[in-house]
């Protein structure tokens, strides 16, 4: 530890801590744009600027380290001023438009600039004029509002190991950019999103789909039916208004019906249903000599990524497809069949945390219906926005159901939102399968919680089964390097592209850090326990859709409609 004094306060802190961290353990807010918590900092900005005695000059507070007997003044005129001046230049070439651009209010320069007190611009700056990157069904990237903090770079080397940007050109000219400057869609992008959740601005968004959605649900011909993601109930609330960790499934619920959908249904029941084809497909696979270990498939960030950069281990992915289009091939089959629909007049929108989900959307396999499954995917944000939109006071709404069959659930469903839940949902159902006995708990606790990579050895039957869970793509990379080496014994891994699994998805609500991550994977395993069923093959509607319909997992039906394959 070292001594030093901020602002007069005398502090002792680590000697590795940098001068921003100090202040910060002293209840100093040193305003930053470059610096992120969760990623190497770079001392780009020069918006944390603070003054430290001896020093030539300011200093870059997110890369300046302490040291014994230092003093510095994070709150000195000429700190004031010089920061002023950083934010003001940034500015001076920055879009004017806040009013009609999406991270309105929720912008970190806005906040920046509002909180430093800038009421002028005393430069006038030069703009760029850069074509917006929109041609993917996930992301636009507008170079025009990029401030060059370079977080998103990080984010995709450090976070998920895929290195799409860098800082290319010299001079006024510099941008961030996949190589060549391409669009994503032409880049290595998995469409995770990672990189816009920690923009500060709206340099990088989800692309906004609420319009064809607004449409769909005012035409009197069409029948506009809904599903929620596991991950979206506990996030959903900090969008409007509410804290980290609250569990608004019914509010939300009733905000979807008030928007004007005909039937608001869950994603969990066919999560449900993923576990029993998905658990029969594992139970199959070790029991036939099949290809092991096999790996998840529900998260299409990861899909893009190993088909993308390890297109040689595609053989061990389950070809379940995820229980988004599970819902969508349903949706536009089961559903209609059963009610007397025309599928043509059906439309299907999902509400997810992920901004990946709108490219799995439209993949041209997920079209087992007919048509096309899943028609809109609308993010955790985006919905918040329509709910702000239509004025509803969401906190005063009532708690609703969802519409029965396609919303019932079991407790198994809604852990798929945290990391480490698909494989426990799994293991609920693959350990009573194979034994024919009830299991006594059915917390598998070793595969919960944060850290980056879990090992496991679970008894079934007379089996040890290994499993692995990894989240982040990153850490997705370090075990598919085990497996291609030849290292790795495990029976079943379980892979989520975002971290902390879909809670921390790329459509959630920001701004995100570890402990908000940690508040929903808290509130999704309070959900679980408060379920009066925990198991996937104990929900009451996926063994009605099985027996009047479906026959069997894993049978010509589920094959048709249920399963996928990849591209290499
Ligand atoms: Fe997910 Fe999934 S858990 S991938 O994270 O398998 O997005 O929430 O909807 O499809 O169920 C996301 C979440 C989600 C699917 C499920």
């Amino acid at each position: 530890m070292v001594n030093i004094t901020i602002d007069g306060q005398k502090v002792q802190v680590p000697k590795t801590a940098t001068v921003l961290e100090a202040a910060k353990s002293v209840g100093i807010k040193v305003p930053s744009l470059c610096y992120h918590p969760e990623l190497r900092p770079e001392g780009a900005c020069r918006v944390c600027l603070v003054e430290v005695e001896g020093a030539r000059s300011l200093v870059a507070s997110c890369v300046y380290p302490v040291n014994e007997g230092m003093v510095v003044r994070t709150n000195s005129a000429a700190v004031r001023e010089a920061r002023q001046t950083v934010v003001e230049l940034l500015l001076a070439n920055h879009p004017p438009d806040c009013f009609s651009c999406q991270r309105n209010l929720n912008c970190e320069l806005q906040s920046i600039a509002a909180d430093l007190g800038i009421r002028e611009i005393r430069f006038e700056g030069e703009r760029k004029n850069l074509p917006l990157d929109a041609n993917n069904p996930s992301l636009i990237r507008d170079q025009n509002k990029c401030i060059l903090c370079g977080r998103c770079i990080r984010a995709c080397s450090e976070r998920q190991g895929v290195h799409v940007y860098s800082f290319v050109n010299r001079g006024f000219g510099t941008t961030v950019a996949p190589a060549f400057m391409s669009g994503l869609d032409e880049a290595p992008c998995t469409y995770c999103g990672q990189c816009a959740t920690v923009c500060p601005t709206a340099a990088i968004v989800e692309k906004d789909d609420t319009a064809p959605v607004w449409q769909a649900l005012s035409d009197p011909k069409k029948h506009v039916v809904v599903q929620t993601a596991p991950a979206v109930r506990v996030a959903l609330g900090e969008a409007l208004g509410m804290g980290p960790g609250s569990v608004v499934t019914g509010k939300m619920v009733a905000a979807l019906r008030r928007l004007g959908f005909d039937r608001v249904f869950d994603t969990d029941f066919s999560a449900d249903l993923t576990i029993l084809e998905e658990g029969n497909e594992f139970i199959q696979r070790l029991t036939t000599g099949g290809k092991l270990p096999m790996i998840t498939s529900c998260s299409p960030g990861w899909i893009n990524f190993i088909e993308l950069m390890y297109p040689d281990l595609l053989d061990h992915l389950s070809t379940a497809k995820s229980p988004q289009q599970m819902f969508g091939a349903l949706a536009k089959t089961y559903y209609p069949e059963k009610q007397g629909i025309d599928p043509k007049d059906i439309v299907s929108v999902s509400i997810m945390p992920c901004t990946a989900k709108k490219a799995e959307a439209v993949r041209p396999e997920m079209r087992s219906s007919g048509y096309q499954d899943v028609d809109y995917v609308l993010t955790t944000r985006e919905l918040g926005r329509m709910i702000r939109e239509a004025g509803l006071d969401f906190d005063k709404l009532p708690e609703e159901e969802f519409d029965a069959p396609l919303g019932i659930s079991t407790g198994a469903a809604v852990i798929f939102g945290a990391t480490g839940g698909v494989m426990e949902a799994a293991l609920r159902t693959v350990a009573e399968v194979v034994t024919g006995k009830e299991l006594g708990c059915l917390d598998f606790k070793e595969v919960r919680g944060l850290t980056g990579i879990k090992e496991a050895v679970v008894p079934v039957g007379d089996l040890q089964v290994k499993v692995a869970v990894a989240h982040t793509l990153a850490n997705a990379r370090t075990l598919l390097d085990k497996i291609r080496a030849g290292e790795a014994d495990y029976h079943f891994i379980e892979v989520m592209a975002c971290p902390g699994g879909c809670i921390g998805g790329g459509g959630q609500p920001l701004p995100v850090c570890q402990e908000i991550r940690q508040a929903r994977v808290d509130a999704i395993y309070d959900c679980d326990s408060c379920m009066s069923l925990r198991k996937s093959h104990e929900n009451p509607a996926v063994k009605e859709l099985y027996d009047t319909w479906l026959g069997k997992p894993l049978g010509e039906k589920s094959h048709k409609l249920l399963h996928t394959h990849y591209h290499a």
